[in-house]
This record gives C-alpha cells, sequence and structure tokens, in this order.
C-alpha cells in the first residue's frame, strides 16, 4: 500500500521527488485499503464527507422517488428513432416537413441543464429517467441529450466519460432519436481542428448513438461547417440539422447586418451544402414573436426543408415566440422540463404542449405524461442547487446585451469569482460594448467566450471600453481577442471592425492556421471504438482527459454513485447503499470523522458492510 500510496503522489510522479520527500509525507507511510471498486468509492465519500465542497445537503432528496410509475420492464414503444431508421434521414425530414402536428424536441439532457446548472447533471440521473422519458413520452421527435459543453464538463469536473454517458443514455432510450449540438470544425471544443478531427468525432458519435447532429458555426460561416456536414451526410444513417444562428432584431427598421435578407442568403448556402433539417439557433432568447412569424414563413416559403425553431426563455415571453413560429408553420420547435425550463434555459414543455393541444398542431404529447415526469427534475435541479447559475427570474437586459443563455449564468458566476458580482451589470453593459468593438458577431460558442473575455478584462482593469476601442494598445488584450480578430475563428457576418483590428494586429505575427494531427494521432483516429474515443478526449481536452484519468484511477467509476453521496457524502446515522456497477451495491455507514492530524490528515471511520474501514483524507476544507 506504501508503495501505492506513493505512485499516486503527483509530485512523486511529476519526478520531483527530494530526498526527504518521504519525510515531508507521513501520510504516505500510514496504511490505507488495498485500492478495489469499494475502497476506491469510499476515498471519494469520505474525501467529499470532510471537505464538503458543495456545502450540506439541504432539503434535498433522492429524485428516484419521485419517477413516474412506468412498467420499465415492457419494452418502450417504437417511435422517431424506427421511422428514421426506416426512412433514412432524407425520408425522416421529408416526413417532418410533411406533417401537421407540431414536433417536439426536449433538451433537459442537455441545453436545460447547461444553461441552468452549469452543465453539472451526472449520468446517473439521466439514465434513471431514460426509461420513463422513452414510455412517457414516445412522440417525441429527438431528445437532445449530448454535445455542447457536457462533453468538457463530463471529463472536467465530474470524472465522467462522454462516450459512456451516450452509450448508457442511448441504450435506456432505444426509440428517441438521439440528438447533439456540434460546434461545426470545433467539434465539441473551442477552437477549429482538422477535418479527420471532424470525421472521426462524427462518426463515432454516430456509432455510439448519436442520431441528429444539429451543426452550427459560431460566426454563421457555412465553409466552417462543411467537414461536419459532409461527415454528418457521410454516415447514411444520421440527419445533419444546420442552424442559422440568431441575432440582432429582424423587424427593427434600424437593423442593418442581420436582416431577413442575411439569414435568407445564409439559409440558402446551408441547402447547398446539404443540411437535411434548417435550425433557427436563437441562443441568446433574442427572437421576438412577430420576427419568428416573419424568419419561418419565408424560410419555408423559400426552401423544402422542414424548419426546426431553438430558443432561451431569458426574457420570459419565448412561449410566444413558439407559438407565432408555429403559426406560421415551423415544423419542430425545442422545450424543456417545466422544473428545468425558463429564464436561460428552453421555455416549458407543459405549457407548449398545453397551448396548442386540441389545435391542429397539437403536438401528440400527452399533457399528463409530460407532467408526471416534472417532479424528478423538479428533485432533480433542488439536488444541484450549489450550481444554479443564481439568475432569479427573467430579465429584459438580454435584448441590449445579448448574451447567450448558457453564458449568463455562467458568466455570473465567474462574476463572483472575480469579486465583481455587484458590478455584474456592467459586465452585462462592456459586454454589449465589447461585442460592439469587435465587429458585431454572432455570440455563441467560442466566439461569445471572446467578447466575454474582454468584457471581463475591461471591467476588472476598469478601463473605458471607448479608450480601449481607440487605443487598444495601451492595455492588456486578452489572447482570444487577438486571435479573433486574425480570423482564428473564421470571417465576421459584418466584415472587419476598422480600424481596431489593424490596431490590435500591428506588429502582431498571429497564426491562425488549424495545427495538423501528429501521425500517431491520426493514426488512432483510424479504428472506432474505445481507443479512439479516448484518442478524442485527449486531442478535445488534454488537461480535462488527465483530470478524468486520475479520478477513475483513485475512485474508479463515480458514475454510478447516486448524486446525493456523490455531491454531499456520508451523513451520521445514515445507511447509504452505493452502486459501484455491475450491479454490485455497498452499504457504508459514517461512524465518526476525526480531527485534522498536524499533516492536515483526517481519519473518516466507516462501517462497510458491518466491518469498521478507515479512510485516510487530506483535510482541504
Ligand atoms: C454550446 O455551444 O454549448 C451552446 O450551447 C451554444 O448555444
Ligand atoms: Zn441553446
Amino acid at each position: 500500500p506504501f508503495l501505492l500510496n506513493l505512485l499516486e503522489t503527483e509530485e512523486f510522479r511529476a519526478g520531483d521527488v527530494s530526498t526527504n520527500f518521504i519525510d515531508e509525507h507521513p501520510e504516505l507511510t500510514r496504511i490505507n485499503p488495498p485500492k478495489d471498486r469499494a475502497s476506491k468509492v469510499l476515498a471519494w465519500l469520505a474525501d467529499v464527507t470532510v471537505n464538503k465542497p458543495n456545502g450540506e445537503a439541504d432539503g434535498v432528496i433522492n429524485p428516484a422517488i419521485k419517477l413516474p410509475a412506468v412498467d420499465v420492464d415492457l419494452p418502450a414503444p417504437d417511435g422517431e428513432r424506427q421511422r428514421l431508421q426506416e426512412l433514412g434521414p432524407e425520408g425522416w425530414a421529408k416526413a417532418l416537413r410533411e406533417r401537421t402536428s407540431l414536433a417536439v424536441t426536449e433538451t433537459t439532457f442537455r441545453d436545460a441543464h447547461q444553461s441552468l446548472l452549469a452543465t453539472r447533471v451526472r449520468t446517473a440521473d439521466l439514465v434513471a429517467v431514460a426509461p420513463h422519458v422513452a414510455r412517457l413520452t414516445p412522440q417525441l421527435l429527438s431528445m437532445e441529450a449530448w454535445g455542447g459543453a457536457t462533453y468538457d464538463v463530463a471529463l472536467r469536473f465530474l470524472g465522467e466519460d462522454p462516450w459512456e454517458r451516450l452509450a448508457r443514455i442511448r441504450e435506456a432510450m432505444p426509440n428517441i432519436p438521439l440528438q447533439m449540438l456540434l460546434r461545426g470544425r470545433n467539434t465539441v471544443g473551442y477552437t477549429p481542428y482538422p477535418t479527420e478531427v471532424t470525421s472521426a468525432f462524427v462518426d463515432e458519435a454516430a456509432r455510439t448513438g448519436i442520431d441528429v447532429f444539429r451543426i452550427f458555426d459560431a460566426l454563421n460561416d457555412v465553409d466552417q461547417m462543411r467537414p461536419a456536414i459532409d461527415a454528418v451526410r457521410g454516415t447514411g444513417s444520421t440527419v445533419a440539422e444546420v442552424a442559422l444562428c440568431y441575432s440582432g432584431d429582424l423587424l427593427n427598421p434600424a437593423e442593418d447586418l442581420y436582416t431577413l435578407d442575411y439569414y435568407l442568403r445564409l439559409a440558402e448556402r446551408i441547402v447547398e451544402a446539404g443540411a437535411h433539417v434548417l435550425a433557427i439557433k436563437d441562443m441568446a432568447g433574442l427572437l421576438r414573436a412577430g420576427a419568428a412569424s416573419k424568419l419561418v414563413a419565408a424560410l419555408r416559403e423559400r426552401f423544402d426543408l422542414p424548419v426546426h425553431l431553438h430558443t432561451h426563455d431569458t426574457a420570459g415571453g419565448q412561449l410566444a415566440t413558439l407559438l407565432a413560429a408555429s403559426a406560421a408553420g415551423v415544423d419542430a420547435v425545442d422545450v424543456a422540463s417545466a422544473a428545468m425550463s425558463g429564464t436561460t434555459s428552453q421555455p416549458s414543455m407543459s405549457a407548449l404542449v398545453a397551448a396548442v393541444a386540441h389545435t391542429e398542431r397539437d403536438t401528440g404529447l400527452s399533457l399528463q405524461a409530460v407532467s408526471d415526469l416534472e417532479p424528478y427534475w423538479e428533485a432533480v435541479r433542488r439536488l444541484y442547487k450549489p450550481f444554479e447559475s443564481g439568475l432569479p427570474g427573467p430579465t429584459g437586459r438580454v435584448y441590449h446585451h445579448e448574451i447567450p443563455g448558457g453564458q449568463l449564468s455562467n458568466l455570473r458566476q465567474q462574476a463572483i469569482a472575480l469579486g465583481l458580482a455587484d458590478d455584474f451589470e456592467k459586465i452585462e453593459d462592456w459586454y454589449a460594448a465589447a461585442s460592439r468593438i469587435l465587429g458585431r458577431p454572432t455570440k455563441v460558442t467560442p466566439s461569445s467566450k471572446v467578447v466575454g473575455d474582454l468584457a471581463l478584462q475591461l471591467v476588472a482593469q476598469g478601463v473605458d471600453p471607448d479608450d480601449f476601442e481607440r487605443d487598444p494598445r495601451k492595455y492588456d488584450i486578452p489572447d482570444s481577442v487577438i486571435g479573433f480578430m486574425a480570423g482564428e475563428l473564421g470571417d465576421l457576418p459584418g466584415g472587419w471592425p476598422e480600424p481596431f483590428r489593424s490596431k490590435v494586429l500591428e506588429g502582431r505575427d498571429v497564426d491562425v492556421s488549424v495545427k495538423p494531427l501528429a501521425p500517431e494521432q491520426a493514426e488512432r483516429l483510424q479504428t472506432p471504438g474505445a481507443d479512439r474515443q479516448h484518442a478524442l478526449n485527449e486531442l478535445l481536452f488534454p488537461g480535462p482527459t488527465k483530470a478524468f484519468d486520475e479520478s477513475r484511477a483513485q475512485y474508479g467509476d463515480l458514475s454510478v454513485v447516486d448524486t446525493i453521496d456523490y455531491l454531499y457524502g456520508m451523513q451520521a446515522g445514515e445507511e447509504h447503499h452505493v452502486g459501484i456497477g455491475r450491479g454490485v451495491t455497498l452499504n457504508v455507514e459514517l461512524e465518526a470523522v476525526g480531527e485534522p492530524d498536524d499533516d492536515g490528515m483526517v481519519t473518516v471511520m466507516t462501517v462497510l458492510g458491518g466491518q469498521l474501514r478507515p479512510v485516510y483524507v487530506r483535510d482541504r476544507s
């Protein structure tokens, strides 16, 4: 055990071992139990119990008790996934366009928690409800369940493999197409990758369970989306839904960039590039009801593709937008389970289902079934309270600052971390100013991050945006802003902001070429399967993948542990039933938590299966 302890020590592995290393780390000579699966899970639980990274478990319940009564042993009825398999992507899209009922995509497994709970919802909570969703709402067009920030967050914060998540959801929900959000050439990352990465990623995602790829580019650059569209079409069986990112205010006569004409020209290029479905991606919730009518009607009149509308309810009025779009013929809309809807998330599914029930656009979903799933999500949301964005209600300020839903919640947390919480309105105002300075780009990952970086920097350093625009070289310029001005993310819809851009780039030699893969990296992308998945993790997120590998080595597969235990640890006097996979459940009780010793180590006395088990934990609280 001593050697194992030693090998698990970061500095030791990093080669930073001085001669008196052992003297400085007496805890290593203490005997920990052998690292079997139970010990690994116990190590996690003991650590969380001592260090309380998420505070106390106040008012939480295990969501499982709120799962609606459904016989999950009966097979799930056939759904849109079987139709897709039968008709193929072209036929499926055509059928979507021809149906009268309004098709519904559910976003609770991805965007809703990305936009409300910092993307923290764990695989266990998704897989637990998936069979119920499959049986209660089999009419869903799709479930958005992957992509966006979920991939990064799984590796970085949850000790979870995103591919395992996808495979498990796929298995638990065999009848509903799984949809992912793909950031064009950036796949699920923040910068562009070579085409072979996009192709391998799409192929692997399709094999693991994705049926519908919603592809977008942060600057609406169709060329940046082409490799992804080609890769999706190349699978032969999956749907390329290609998005135009909505910005500005279509009906405003003063709008001179993001006009109806702009969107129609963009849509034309998207259709030519091979999209099966056209998506309107309103990431900030700026698409007003009147504008939605006009845009949807024009897109459907001009093109034969079905139109799928995605919005965020930041200002509180987006049900009106969905209804206006529905009246104008939109084929599908995105909503989230009511308990996970509203504000920076999508509008509520039950509100939508009720609003069009008994009309010709009736969704076919049962309002009863949809609402029966809500108590589960309410309990899940309560569990993840430490990750709530803190946006207490809708805000009309979004029409001014145009911050996307997912980013608005994140920026609030960043502002708190930087001690700028009281200045949040200033951050919003200066975000708007930063956007203007940078040429009014469409703002969505990763262009939104560039604008946010600049806004935070200006506020933190007290630099007036106009001064910065006049003479950027006088101030620190975030690297992301320099790269953005150099064209790292592609060209801007409205052209480059001059003379600002030239001032930023003057005397700088910025290399924006996409770095080719090393031959051994390219080789690993050739063969589908676990090694390719791991190679993609390493390529896209090297740091988080290392964090994930370390978490797996130290704590084992934590994705099977109940969230209540995972987030809040053990409570004295309670028996914890901890699933450790393959049908094995541990019974664990917390006996006592000792005081930190001189080395900051705490002994956590547990009872595992009736036997006393001490676990040693570093106190970082
Ligand atoms: C993402 O890229 O993660 C988004 O949700 C963009 O809206
Ligand atoms: Zn979104």
